[in-house]
This record gives C-alpha cells, sequence and structure tokens, in this order.
C-alpha cells in the first residue's frame, strides 16, 4: 500500500519517488510505504487551502459544524476499524486504541456544537447611537503538525476547530503513522468537505514541516511534539512571524502523601506510567512519595507490576505494547543506563526485551528506579517510554517543591485524604492539568489542554480554548447617529 497526498479534494500521486516504509512496532512488518514530499507538495496545498478558505470563511458556522457531525458519525461507525489500524501502526494496546479513536468522535460532536455558539462579545459603546461587538473570524490558512503517539486523538483536537472557526488547513501527521491521517482523509473526503479544506502531506518535519512554517500562506503554526523540535519551530515561526501554538513534553509526577489511599495510588501510577508504554505527553515519570508511605507503595508497585502483560496490542489480554521504533528502544534504554550511572537503584525492568515473543518488535520491560533525587537527569528529562522513578519526600511542601522543580510543566497530580492539601495542592502544582487522587492521564477534550514552562507557549489544544489558536478576534463599530462621533472627544461626561 502506498500512501500519497490528499490536496485540494484528490489523493494526489507524488512528484518524486521518494517513500518511506511504515512498521508495525510489535511485529516489524512492514504495513505501508508513505510519501516523503517536499516544499512544492506543500506549495501546491497551501495554494489550495487559500483558495478554498475564502469560501469555507463564508460558509455559516453552523453549516459548517454539519460536516464535523458527519466526520464524527463515520468514525463512530468505523471505530474497530479504525483503533484496529491505530493499534497496529503505533503500538497501543487496542483498548486504548479504542479510546483514542472515541476521543476523536468526542471532539467531533463538541466542536461541531461550537457552531452554533462561536460567541463573541457585545459591548457598550462610549457613543450615543453606536454599537460595538467583537466576533471571532477566521484567520485563513493553518498548519497542523502532530506526532505518533496520538495520530488521530491530537489531529482532531486541531482540525476540528480550525474547520469550525473556518480555516482550512494542511496537515502533517509523523511519518511513522500516516495510516491514521489516510483514514482521516479518506473520511474527510467521504463527508464531502469542500476541495481544498483539508489538506494532508506526507513527509518529514525538515522538508515538509519547515516549508510548511515559511510558507506565506499559512498563518498558524499548531505543533505537538518534543520541546525541542518545538523550540525550532517557534524559532523559525517567529522570523516569519507566525501564531505558533506550541504543545510539547513532560515530566509529569504524581505525588503520594502518608495519608493516601495506596490501591488507589498503585492502580493510578500503573495505568498512567505504563499505558501506552509511558509514550504520552501526559505519562507519569515521577512518583514523589512521602518518606512514610515509600517501603509500602514501591512493594504494592512491585507487586503490580508482575500483572502487566507485555506484548503485540492486538491481543487484547496484553496491558503494555510495544514503543514505537528502534531508536526510541534505545534512547530509553540509555536513560536506564544514565539513571545507574547516576546512583539510583534500579528495582526491577531495565532490559529490552528478547526472546521469540519479542524479536520482531519493539519492547522495552516496565522499569522502576527507586532511592532517585530530584536533580538526576532520569528525575528531570523526559523519557517517553515506561520509566517510573520514585522520589521520597519529608512533606507536602517539599512534595510540590519537586513537583515544581523541572522545566515542564503539562500534568501533575497528588493522592492525599486531606482536604486543605487538596486545595493547596491545585493551586500550587504549576501544569496545565492537575489531579486529584487519580493519575496524570486522561485529559478530556472539553477541557483546555496543554502546559506551563517549558511544555508550552501559553496556548492551549482542546476545549473552547482551542478556537482562541484557531479564530481572530475582529472588533466591529456600528455608528447609527448620522453624525460624525469622535471616540475620546465627544465623549465627555
Ligand atoms: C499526549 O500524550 O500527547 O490525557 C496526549 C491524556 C490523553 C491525551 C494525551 N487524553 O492522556
Amino acid at each position: 500500500m502506498k500512501l500519497v497526498n490528499f490536496i485540494n479534494g484528490k489523493w494526489r500521486d507524488p512528484r518524486n519517488a521518494k517513500f518511506t516504509p511504515v512498521l508495525n512496532p510489535a511485529t516489524g512488518e512492514e504495513l505501508a510505504q508513505v510519501q516523503m514530499s517536499s516544499k512544492a507538495d506543500v506549495d501546491e496545498a497551501a495554494r489550495a487551502a487559500k483558495l478554498a478558505q475564502k469560501k469555507w470563511a463564508k460558509v455559516p458556522a453552523p453549516k459548517r459544524a454539519d460536516y464535523l457531525y458527519e466526520i464524527g458519525r463515520l468514525m463512530k461507525e468505523r471505530k474497530e476499524h479504525l483503533a484496529q489500524v491505530l493499534t497496529k501502526e503505533m503500538g497501543k494496546v487496542i483498548e486504548e486504541g479504542r479510546g483514542e479513536v472515541q476521543e476523536g468522535i468526542d471532539m467531533a460532536y463538541y466542536m461541531a456544537g461550537e457552531g452554533r455558539r462561536l460567541f463573541g462579545e457585545t459591548t457598550p459603546s462610549e457613543l450615543a447611537d453606536k454599537f460595538a461587538m467583537s466576533v471571532r473570524a477566521p484567520i485563513g490558512v493553518v498548519g497542523l503538525i502532530t506526532p505518533w503517539n496520538f495520530p488521530v486523538a491530537i489531529a482532531t483536537w486541531k482540525s476540528f476547530p480550525a474547520i469550525v472557526g473556518g480555516n482550512t488547513f494542511l496537515w502533517k501527521p509523523a511519518t511513522e503513522t500516516p495510516m491514521m491521517a489516510y483514514e482521516m482523509g479518506k473520511i474527510f473526503e467521504e463527508v464531502g468537505l469542500p476541495e481544498g479544506v483539508a489538506n494532508i502531506v506526507f513527509g518529514a518535519g525538515s522538508e515538509v514541516g519547515t516549508a510548511m512554517i515559511e510558507h506565506p500562506d499559512i498563518r498558524v503554526i499548531s505543533f505537538t511534539g518534543s520541546t525541542d523540535t518545538g523550540r525550532q519551530v517557534a524559532e523559525m515561526g517567529g522570523r516569519h512571524l507566525k501564531k505558533v501554538s506550541l504543545e510539547m513534553g513532560g515530566k509529569n509526577a504524581v505525588i503520594v502523601m502518608e495519608d493516601a489511599d495506596l490501591d488507589l495510588a498503585v492502580e493510578g501510577i500503573l495505568w498512567s506510567a505504563f499505558g501506552t508504554a509511558g509514550q504520552r505527553c501526559t505519562a507519569c515519570s515521577r512518583v514523589i512519595v512521602h518518606k512514610d508511605a515509600k517501603e509500602e507503595l514501591q512493594n504494592r508497585l512491585l507487586e503490580k507490576m508482575k500483572t502487566l502483560t507485555i506484548g503485540d496490542g492486538t491481543d487484547e489480554s496484553v496491558k503494555v505494547g510495544p514503543v514505537i521504533n528502534q531508536k526510541a528502544l534505545e534512547k530509553i534504554h540509555s536513560y536506564v543506563e544514565i539513571g545507574q550511572q547516576e546512583g539510583a537503584t534500579l528495582l526491577v525492568g531495565g532490559d529490552i526485551l528478547k526472546g521469540s515473543a519479542y524479536d520482531k518488535g519493539n519492547y522495552y520491560a516496565p522499569t522502576l528506579f527507586t532511592d532517585v533525587s530530584p536533580e538526576m537527569r532520569i528525575a528531570q528529562e523526559e523519557i517517553f517510554g515506561p520509566v517510573v522513578s520514585i522520589i521520597e519526600v519529608g512533606g507536602f511542601d517539599e512534595a510540590i517543591e519537586v513537583n515544581n522543580g523541572v522545566i515542564y510543566g503539562l500534568s501533575s497530580s497528588i493522592y492525599t485524604a486531606d482536604v486543605n492539601r487538596v486545595f493547596k495542592a491545585q493551586r500550587d502544582l504549576d501544569t496545565g492539568i492537575v489531579y486529584i487522587n487519580a493519575g496524570t492521564t486522561g485529559a478530556e477534550i472539553h477541557l483546555p489542554f496543554g502546559g506551563t514552562k517549558g511544555t508550552g507557549n501559553g496556548h492551549r489544544d482542546s476545549g473552547v480554548a482551542a478556537l482562541d489558536v484557531f479564530t481572530e478576534w475582529k472588533s466591529i463599530y456600528v455608528d447609527y447617529s448620522g453624525k460624525l462621533q469622535r471616540a475620546q472627544i465627544d465623549n465627555d461626561i
């Protein structure tokens, strides 16, 4: 199967014959070949999107939203198929594959609802017989750059508000997960989205991504990925005066206080640390535990980790799937070595899995370190794999300080039975998402998603906040006095 670009409503044969294989991370099997596009393809897509946008902006928002209802309906109809493709291509276990597709369906219906809201504001004018209001206006052509770890959900967080807001888009999916983009392209085609509203260009960030950021007709770049790449996107975007929305890394922690329900905490940690094999930007990679609860928590975690079944995610009984590729395996393993050199104690895991069931895929053993100090690299840097560091603290204030003492600020969590600590924690945890008595993952689509510090640049995906990325405020004054009225001059009171 060869995956080619979707531009102006058509599947476009490539200009060059450069293709890259798409591999199943669980088996190493080649699933498809994906086109590696060039700047010329971006130009063509941007041109089509620009032409289409002029018309699309004039379609009433509730009508634009009708397409989203249809997209949601088709996604729902194909949920199982989409989940299966997702699991094969990305490796997350099938239950999570279904969950991710559901996240996309939810986003379709939620943003479709915005078509009948898209609220603006009316405001009194300072002058008589004058009407003042502000509305959300479309921006134009927007560029979406999405990661492989949530190939559908994150694309819907960006493309659906773009559509309802009256923009057209050019989407560059990750080269590791183009099949999900292809599936979405087929859905865009089938619901009859007008030509040029949705465009998909496959290829490398260095070529296609750069061409998007530099393209004069693309006004917004919405990016999810690593902090290093995000910084480059921001620098380049800054030079071209683009609105750049960034969602980047995390070093998310679960805090466990001495009064916590430990069984609940163990379940939350397991789910948020080893779900998706730790490859969520919201994944828990630090456990900050009160010294009085440390021993017990550690023992219970070790006990429960034995129940994690590792393997091909298409098998319903498997709990932890493979990591995305060989490079990821090596990166994760190098962090494990760093942790050992730094003096952390490896309790379990720490190996690339070998043996007939694992040899063809990219499997890393769920790994637990203890006696980790907050400044160690394994406690500071994003590993993006199934590796957790236990850090001991003496009390609540220290726990908050350790949580906040990293460059990232995406998600955090605290397990405690003390209501005063709950309220203090939600105020003082310096992350965009805070969980109380729940793990660090599982954000819902109708709330803003994003983080502070090195995680983002102030924008949010998802929720109504996503509309702030994909619309621009326009202030409108209607003077119906029939005479010249001068603001600031004729308004003496
Ligand atoms: C991500 O890891 O990039 O909150 C997104 C969660 C999911 C989305 C994660 N709903 O864990």
